[in-house]
């Protein structure tokens, strides 16, 4: 048997070449899923994003991960070899929220996590008995180590993704971590962490652990923190904000290495803050406190926002950037909240009438960066404008070097030319996937369903 594994872009325009550069990191969910297949199983990877597709050549069974944004392109993906005669499953966090829609296009689906699923199934077609949804029950151990044989014949950014932990105890109203994973939180054991370290670190590249909230369990997050220290090595990772209050916390992730972490600060107004399950946020002396805490500890942040709930206003969106330019982020977010399907965010729009589109994410209409519902107190293309706004701003010379000009990323050169090569990869990437289409514009055929 032969498995074709297959990371989708999000679109392209006609004609167009290349991709999002900052969006070019190793994909872990083919990985991961490399390492479930038997060894006696022959595969093969294509990254969609840094390669074209062959799919005239022979193989037995295609695994394609979705998300929302890449689903029209993976529903693309799917027709073709279908249309080959060559089944297709589908699986990851779109599959999981939305598999109903999902299963009109593969001929199996996998809602949850693929570790206890994705043998089961590759057993499934061996046998030529597939079915149609496979669900998983709990969470799973985490006990594999990613394949990144797989990733050989492309080129990504120099950065190491390693996991320690999934999900994240919180539930913020937008977001897709909580809905996946039902607010709970699970890791790896240390020691397994520390091996695949040790297999990926490469001089002057950084580990990303690309846990939703590597501080969700701090005590765990501690642990593993006080093992990395005599590692010598530089890290980043997301985490709630909460951490900025617990000094031990600051201190650990400093000595372990931490350089940064992308915190979600989604927005300065209590009254947002609370519409969206966050108010968390603003406790301890909100967040100023808290990036004044960060910075003390030599952290940088990665901070993000999300504009368009229904307290914000244009002036409210321009202070913000201001902060966000006094506080010296090391690189910031500036999207309209997107409703993914799946979350308690969508079924409140849904409900209250305000969703522009039935499923954005295959409208022939919709673009990156558009906004797909109604927002309160502004027309969707003011909110648009003052996200693009937002962004050109943050990520014009000026503002760089300002930001650039504060203690917390002078002390370190190293960091320092990280900085400044980041940010100009932003300040250059902005116009590259805005306006993107879902999907590609190239793609001439029909999507194939399941009869
Ligand atoms: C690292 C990361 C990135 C990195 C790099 C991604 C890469 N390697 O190319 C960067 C920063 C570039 C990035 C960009 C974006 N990201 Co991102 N990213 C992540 C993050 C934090 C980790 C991804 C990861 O490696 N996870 C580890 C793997 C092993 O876990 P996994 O993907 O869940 O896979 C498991 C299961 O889902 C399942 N599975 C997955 N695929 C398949 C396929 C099959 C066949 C089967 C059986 C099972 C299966 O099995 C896997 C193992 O259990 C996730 C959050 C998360 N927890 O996953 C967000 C996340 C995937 N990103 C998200 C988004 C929205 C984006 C952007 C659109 C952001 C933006 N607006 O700019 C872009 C899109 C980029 C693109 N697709 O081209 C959302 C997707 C939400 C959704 N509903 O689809 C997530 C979930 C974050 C969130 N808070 O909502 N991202
Ligand atoms: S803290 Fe972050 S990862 Fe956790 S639920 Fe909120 S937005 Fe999602």
């Amino acid at each position: 048997m032969h498995v074709t594994l297959i990371h989708p872009r999000v679109g392209r325009r006609a004609g167009q070449k290349g991709y999002v550069r900052t969006w070019k990191m190793e994909p872990m969910p083919p990985a991961t899923l490399a390492a479930l297949i038997p060894s006696e199983v022959e595969r093969c990877f294509f990254d969609d994003r840094m390669e074209a597709i062959p799919f005239d050549a022979p193989t037995d069974l295609v695994a394609i991960s979705v998300e929302t944004y890449t689903a029209k392109r993976a529903y693309q993906i799917a027709s073709e070899y279908r249309r080959r005669g060559v089944p297709v499953v589908m699986g990851g966090f779109h599959a999981t929220l939305c598999p109903d829609e999902v299963e009109r296009y593969a001929d199996s689906v996998v809602v949850g996590e693929a570790e206890l699923l994705f043998p089961e199934l590759i057993d499934d077609y061996r046998a030529g008995t597939p079915k149609r949804r496979y669900t998983s029950a709990s969470r799973p151990t985490h006990k594999v180590r990613p394949d990144r044989s797989i990733y050989a014949h492309n080129r990504y950014l120099p950065v190491r993704l390693v996991e320690f932990a999934r999900g994240c105890r919180f539930s913020c109203d937008f977001c897709a971590i909580q809905s996946f994973y039902k607010s709970t939180h699970t890791h790896r054991d240390i020691d397994q962490v520390l091996e695949e370290i040790a297999a990926v670190r490469r001089m002057g590249q950084m580990i990303f652990f690309v846990d939703d909230n590597i501080n969700s369990s701090p005590g765990k997050a501690k642990e593993l923190m006080r093992t990395l220290i005599p590692l010598k090595i530089r890290w980043v990772s997301q985490s709630s904000i909460n951490v900025a209050w617990d000094k031990e916390s600051l201190d650990l992730m400093r000595r372990s290495g931490c350089q940064g972490v992308l915190v979600g600060l989604e927005s300065l107004n209590p009254d947002n803050l609370d519409a969206m399950d966050k108010g968390f946020n603003l406790m301890k002396g909100g967040p100023s406190a808290a990036m004044a805490a960060f910075r003390e500890h030599g952290l940088r942040v990665y901070g993000t926002f999300v504009f368009g709930y229904d307290h914000d206003s244009p002036e409210g969106m321009r202070s913000t950037l201001d902060w966000a330019r006094d506080e010296a982020l090391f690189i910031g977010a500036f999207n309209h909240i997107t409703p993914f399907p799946g979350t308690p965010l969508f079924a409140r729009l849904q409900e209250e009438g305000r969703l522009l589109y039935d499923a954005w994410w295959l409208d022939e209409g919709y673009r990156y960066g558009e906004i797909p519902f109604r927002p309160a107190g502004m027309s969707p293309e003011d909110l648009a404008d003052i996200c693009a706004e937002a962004r050109r701003v943050f990520y014009s010379w000026p503002h760089i070097f300002r930001r650039a000009a504060h203690r917390v990323h002078l002390r370190d050169p190293w960091m320092l030319l990280n900085f400044l090569v980041i940010n100009a990869m932003h300040h250059f990437d902005i116009d590259t996937r805005m306006g993107m289409p879902m999907g590609d514009e190239d793609w001439k055929g029909e999507l194939l369903e399941v009869t």
